[in-house]
């Protein structure tokens, strides 16, 4: 089994959540912050079998934009290594972690 944490935009989160439980996963959708842009965001906890991996990742690119957003004016001339564009940074579509389960149980 493995547990896929996958960041994703807020304006994707309602879509891409009820298309995953439609789908059959399990998730956890849970409030966060981008530590970059300092807006929020969403993470959605997936506990999935091994064998549905690629398809839970395929299901959430499928309705995860990518973005073109505005960088906050204190880190338009602090960021070096990053393709930014006047100011500009691309968000998304999704960031996803796959990473293993070492026990999952209901009790
Ligand atoms: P944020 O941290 O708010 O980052 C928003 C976007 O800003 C990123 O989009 C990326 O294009 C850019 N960015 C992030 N850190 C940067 C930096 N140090 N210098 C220049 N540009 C930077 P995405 O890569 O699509 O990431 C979207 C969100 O996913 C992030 O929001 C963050 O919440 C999460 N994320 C992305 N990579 C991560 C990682 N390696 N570990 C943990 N969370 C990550």
């Amino acid at each position: 089994m493995k547990l896929i944490l996958a960041i994703v935009h807020n304006d994707d989160s309602y879509t891409v959540n009820t298309k995953l439980s439609e789908a059959g996963f399990f998730v956890t959708k849970i409030s966060s912050t981008g530590g970059f842009l300092m807006s929020g965001n969403t993470t959605l906890l997936i506990g999935v079998a091994d064998e549905r991996v690629e398809a839970c990742i395929a299901l959430i690119g499928q309705y995860c934009k990518k973005r073109v957003q505005p960088m906050p004016e204190n880190l338009i001339h602090s960021s070096s290594d990053h393709p930014t564009v006047s100011g500009q940074v691309s968000v998304g579509g999704a960031t996803i972690f796959v990473l293993n389960v070492e026990k999952f149980c209901h009790v």
